[in-house]
């Protein structure tokens, strides 16, 4: 049955909307109550509306932290008024029924994304919210209880039919328990954290963005969550044209957008990926150098790929780019130049964000395996120069050095065994997702020698190139199928029992090699 909104409660942070909402149900007749600070928004925008307060009989006090947590709301929030003992409860002290409630929860996943202080993180800790919302769902055969400014438009659409119907109460009723699960979800991981554990219990901390067509195949269903962060990336970007993203897109842009936000700011940056590989990636003095040298490394594979780019994009590199068949292209930016080039491509995905994904921010990964799932922190460690040790007797050279991290870096965004070739800050070759080291090793410099004959090149690139890889060579065998491929120097965890034997290759054939001491496994 219908059930006519005559009372509202409505207590936001996220305060998106409500002035409309709150507007509507105000213009058919419903008495609004509120709390502190959306009772005075409310107020600021013309509206009467009576304090939470009024209906407890007692104060909002302790700042906040005690407002709504009474039998007066409460009371009128469960009371189930098909039973007379109930309605004569509410008769005897003076409890108000409402019909209607709006909350939305202290933004605890912001004040974490902030990595604002413990006490601030404490203090964002609701409790009346939550309280509120389980109540009312609880009861939701006769209150509706919306918790997303996404849902006020169900109430909008009740508001001219004569109420909410069973039906819409019930879905609410499962979203909102959904949220104070995810909420709570959220507080016990970040105690957990702070205790130094695992967390005993983890749920899917998600809310839906979009459902997909299909996932990674079109037998499979699939859709995309955000994490309530908000943080720059594939999903906060705004699309500028182009159809709509793929699960394997996403993926994919994704993967290319981390890549190039962890390449060096000071230069242009771009990443070409393909099946979450990249198969270019490069730097150079402007965008429109750095796109061509990663087209250089493997054009063929770069048909049907992902572009991403660290600076935004411009005129000339979106010509280039029109040039060869491009899935998506993503950038912090894109300049009307750019924009004109991309309209004649009408399937072109172009993806523009505010900023670059930031590579220090930890994550967390989860994988799902028969009967549960693993669960593991983002990999955002970072070589840096001053932790390399040379362990050969020739030192790498200034440029050999800068490659080497390069390279490093680049090995760290592909999928194991990892093997990537660079020269001149450019990948030159890219061997992935092999299951030994020595094939990756020797696809890499074939590929290299491809992308030469495809080019008309003299050489391969792969000549007088530095080579990176994931982790340590566990045999000689890998570093001299690089070194006859032309690498002249080497970036390797080390670490391995056959180390000295790996460094006395690499000495005989004059090689300099750095151990970084870190590995870089990707599955
Ligand atoms: O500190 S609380 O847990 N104590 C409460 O009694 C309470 N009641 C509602 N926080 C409480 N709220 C929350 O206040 C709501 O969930 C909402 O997020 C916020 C709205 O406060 P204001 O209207 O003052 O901006």
């Amino acid at each position: 049955a219908r059930i006519p909104i005559r009372r509202a409660l409505l207590s936001v942070s996220d305060k998106t909307g409500v002035a409309d909402l709150a507007r509507r149900l105000s213009a058919a007749g419903v008495e609004l109550v509120s709390t502190g600070g959306t009772a005075r928004l409310l107020r600021d925008e013309g509206l009467a509306v009576r304090d939470v307060s009024d209906l407890t009989g007692f104060p909002e006090v302790m700042d906040g932290r005690v407002k709504t947590l009474h039998p007066g709301v409460h009371g009128g929030l469960l009371a189930d008024r098909s039973k007379p003992e109930h309605l004569s409860a509410m008769e005897a002290h003076g409890i108000a029924p409402i019909d209607l409630l709006v909350v939305n929860l202290y933004p605890f996943e912001r004040a974490l994304a902030s990595g604002a202080d413990d006490a601030t993180m404490v203090e964002n800790i609701d409790i009346g919210g939550p309280a509120m919302i389980r109540a009312a769902a609880k009861n939701h055969a006769l209150v509706a209880v919306v918790t997303d400014p996404e849902d006020y438009e169900v109430i909008l659409g009740a508001i001219g039919n004569g109420g909410t119907s069973l039906e819409e109460r019930r879905r609410l009723a499962g979203i909102a328990y959904g949220r104070t699960a995810q909420y709570d979800q959220m507080i016990a991981t970040w105690f957990a954290k702070q205790a130094g554990e695992a967390p005993r219990r983890i749920g899917m901390a998600g809310r839906l963005a979009q459902t997909l067509r299909y996932g990674e195949n079109p037998h499979q269903d699939a859709a995309a969550y955000t994490d309530g962060t908000n943080r720059p990336g594939v999903l906060t970007a705004e699309q500028v044209q182009g159809k709509a993203l793929s699960y394997n897109n996403l993926n994919d842009t994704d993967a290319a957008y981390e890549l190039v936000a962890e390449l060096p700011r000071d230069r242009a940056a771009v990443a070409i990926i393909k099946h979450a590989n990249p198969c270019g990636a490069a730097v150079g003095a402007t965008i429109a150098e750095a796109y061509e040298a990663a087209l250089r490394c493997d054009p063929v594979s770069a048909f049907g790929g992902i572009v991403a780019l660290n600076r935004p994009l411009d005129g000339p590199t979106a010509e280039m780019i029109t040039g060869i068949f491009t899935e998506v292209v993503i950038a912090p930016g894109a300049d009307e130049a750019a924009r004109a080039a991309f309209a004649k491509k009408k399937n072109l995905r172009l993806l523009v964000t505010d900023a670059l994904p930031d590579p220090d921010q930890h994550g967390m990964l989860l994988k799902p395996i028969a009967g549960g799932f693993l669960f593991q922190d983002k990999d955002t460690r970072r070589v840096s120069a001053d932790e390399l040790k040379v362990v050969t007797k020739r030192q790498p050279t200034d440029e050999e050095m800068a490659d080497l991290l390069f390279a490093f870096t680049i090995a760290k965004h592909v999928k194991s065994n990892a093997i990537v070739y660079a020269k001149n800050g450019s990948t030159v070759g890219v061997g992935a997702g092999q299951m030994s080291r020595l094939d990756s090793t020797r696809i890499a410099a074939i590929k290299s020698e491809d992308a030469a004959l495809a080019s008309k090149l003299k050489e391969p690139l792969v000549k007088g190139s530095v080579v990176a890889s994931d982790a340590f060579f566990p045999f000689a065998d890998g570093l001299l199928a690089a070194a006859a491929a032309g690498a002249t120097a080497v970036i390797q965890p080390g670490g391995s029992i056959r180390d000295d034997e790996v460094i006395e290759a690499a000495d005989k054939e004059g090689l300099a090699m750095v151990f970084t001491g870190v590995r870089h496994f990707r599955h």
